[in-house]
């Protein structure tokens, strides 16, 4: 079995503590990816001071150079990029289509991460003042704190890691205990793209390296996305220290299938909205709000097009849904499973750990429908984090619309209808950060902004121009070239001297 190391100070190295963990393939538990790094707070505070080191010497790199590195590493993805699916879904499950998808998404951030390095933009306006600039510009913080989940292993780190670099910002990357051989592969090409060893520190381990991460009093900008209850930890932290902090958490997404919709499309998209990565997405679809005139129909089509679902590991041909993640969240769908039917919505289908042949090795779990749930209730408001699908029913569109914004998360939503008006009604009225107009609650593009309101984010957003300014300081410069002192705001617009 491979035994795999921390990256700190240029170089690979074992953990201070001498401890591993091992990692194993969800589909598998007999298969053991490797045994990595389960670090602590030493290994952390070397890899920041290496970070800082690193951070003087890129952050004087040219933006564009520094975007060079970025375009390398994208095409070093692009090259690697059947391999790189092929490991991804070995170490956490979800089926090769989607892990190809999901190593796309790093790729389109980094060809979009090489743009920028041109684009960094500030802005140069007219001075009160006569014979004076008045501008902005973009300066790079520090040492980046990237802490990222398990369900996409690479394109999550990408969308931090780039613009992080781009802006001119060491990182210190601790990728989950779930994928860190991906995290691993990740360093490997960023480095041999070209990026100064001191730039990247990759910190494998589990809840004390995170810590020890947004702890540290060198690192003044630190990225999360992972669950609700840890996310507001970081917030405290950071916000008792004064850091920069873009939180990305949970959702219970919903889609509204409307009576005039197209239920062909309607019934696809639900099950790759609900089904995929095995429910395991802050943007899974986990509400479905049918429309009284279509539910009975849909409802039928929709159980017996889950029940065709065929489970199993993700790397065989003709797998649709992979495994959950590990145990525990196995047995957390279980919990909600027991929570729906004791209020008593009805189990349509699913409900269950799968069984038989090679289903056996793995966390698998049954795609599951639950109807009649009714708003307010704990499987309509909690985000479950795998396959179950609460159905609810309507015929107003103000009450479908208030039950998707009836809960505390906000990121995406999603209609399927064939009104204009009330397609453009939902995209102002729907309280997500993100809404799909006959498409799925998935399908983030990686130059629009990413991200939710509520108590999904703390108000920044990745993807897009707008994760620029999340990763730079903005800085702004005054020249008079006058050759007096001109004094802002009491001397006159039109410049004459006193
Ligand atoms: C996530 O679930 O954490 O739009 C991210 C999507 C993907 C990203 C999801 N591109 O669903």
């Amino acid at each position: 079995m491979k035994t795999f190391q921390n990256f700190i100070a240029g170089q690979w190295v074992a953990p201070a503590t001498g401890e591993y963990f091992e990692n194993v393939n969800p589909a598998d538990r007999s298969d053991v990816v490797g045994r990595f790094p389960l670090s602590g707070t030493e290994d952390v505070n070397r890899a920041v001071a290496s970070a800082k080191r690193g951070f003087a010497q890129w952050s004087r790199v040219a933006a564009p150079a520094r975007g060079d590195v970025l375009r390398r590493v994208g095409d070093l993805l692009t090259q690697r990029k059947a391999e790189l699916a092929d490991l991804m879904t070995r170490e956490m499950g979800k089926p090769l289509r989607e892990t190809s998808g999901d190593v796309q998404e790093g790729i389109d951030t980094a060809y979009y991460a090489a743009t920028m390095g041109r684009q960094l933009s500030g802005r140069t306006v007219p001075s009160e003042l006569a014979n004076k600039w008045a501008m902005s510009f973009r300066q790079p913080i520090g040492v980046a704190g990237i802490i990222t989940p398990f369900n996409f292993p690479l394109a999550i780190p990408t969308w931090k890691m780039f613009p992080a670099l781009v802006c001119g910002n060491a990182c210190v990357f601790k990728p989950a205990e779930d994928v860190p051989h991906t995290g691993a592969v990740l360093v490997e090409i960023m480095l041999e793209a070209g990026l100064p060893p001191e730039v990247i520190q990759l910190v494998h381990g589990a809840g004390e390296v995170g810590r020890a991460i947004v702890e540290h009093p060198d690192v003044p900008v630190v990225s999360f996305t992972g669950s609700t209850e840890t996310g507001r930890m970081v917030g405290e932290t950071c916000g008792r220290m004064h850091k920069r902090l873009s939180l990305e958490m949970g959702g219970k997404n919903a889609m509204i299938v409307w009576e005039d919709a197209d239920l062909d499309l309607a019934l696809e998209g639900v099950l790759w909205g609900a089904f995929g990565t095995t429910g395991q997405r802050c943007t899974a679809t986990s509400r479905l709000v049918l429309h009284d005139r279509v539910h009975d129909e849909f409802l039928s089509r929709l159980v017996d097009a889950a029940r065709g679902l065929t489970l199993g590991d993700g790397r065989k041909k003709g797998t649709d849904v992979g495994p959950l993640i590990h145990e525990d969240s196995r047995k957390k769908v279980e919990r909600y499973v027991d929570i729906g039917q004791a209020v008593g919505a009805d189990l349509l289908c699913g409900g269950r750990r799968a069984a038989g042949k090679s289903l056996d090795d793995g966390f698998f779990f049954e795609p599951t429908i639950f109807a009649r749930v009714r708003a307010g209730q704990r499987i309509e408001q909690e985000e479950i984090f795998g396959p179950v699908l609460s159905v609810l029913r309507t015929s107003s569109v103000d009450e479908a619309f208030a039950i998707n914004n009836g809960v505390k998360y906000g990121l995406s939503s999603s209609l399927y209808t064939r009104d204009v008006n009330l397609a453009f009604r939902a995209m102002n009225e729907l309280a997500n950060g993100i809404t799909y107009v006959n498409a799925p609650t998935i399908g983030a593009e990686a130059h629009l902004p990413f991200g939710g309101v509520k108590q999904t984010g703390n108000g920044h957003r990745e993807g897009g121009w707008e994760v620029y300014e999340f990763y730079s300081e903005t800085k702004v410069g005054y020249v008079d070239f006058s050759g007096r002192l001109q004094r802002a705001q009491i001397d006159n617009y039109l410049g004459t001297p006193d």
